[in-house]
């Protein structure tokens, strides 16, 4: 009796391998198919967004280290330009590795230089600007910071939050 039985479900669990083995096959077919046309749709309907511009300064001309204002909201999907400005004596960086994690960046545009892709870290020399143009995707509370030795301890911090 188990001699006969045995072959019946090795034969349908060979069955159902190729079944889920066809339908594995499929559904990498779709991703790959799927997700090259929806980021090419979300990048350029993102692109068309106006920016909304908003601008933080990196420490004053009084040279106190902070950053006015040291608190950042963004909604997640719209696009914004963070124009950074140093109107200090005093060379400062923002640095938001998570937040920088968290957005997509169209370009930083500084002088006569576009750099399109990731970025983590800006570093602004006295009197310099920079204009961060991205779109917020995650949502949280992140942290900001200068991380010259003696300013992210003098209170040279700040947070940024990302809702939906
Ligand atoms: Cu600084």
């Amino acid at each position: 009796m188990t001699i006969l039985t045995f072959p019946f479900p090795i034969f349908a669990l060979l069955q159902a391998l190729r079944r889920n083995y066809v339908i594995l096959l499929l559904l990498s077919l779709n991703f790959i198919n799927a997700t090259p046309a929806i980021a090419g749709n979300l990048s350029s309907d993102l692109l068309k967004q106006p920016a909304t511009e908003i601008t933080v300064s990196l420490g004053n001309a009084a040279n106190e280290l902070k950053f006015e204002p040291n608190h950042l909201e963004f909604l997640a999907g719209k696009r914004y330009n963070l124009r950074l400005t140093n109107p200090s004596q005093l060379k400062h960086y923002f640095t938001a590795k998570d937040f920088a994690d968290g957005i997509w960046t169209q370009k930083v545009e500084a002088g006569k230089v576009e750099i399109k892709g990731a970025i983590h870290e800006i570093e602004l020399k006295p009197s310099a600007q920079a204009e961060w143009v991205f779109v917020p995707l995650k949502s949280g509370s992140y942290g900001l910071r200068c991380p010259i030795a003696g300013h992210t301890e003098a209170g040279m911090i700040g947070e940024i939050v990302i809702s939906n």
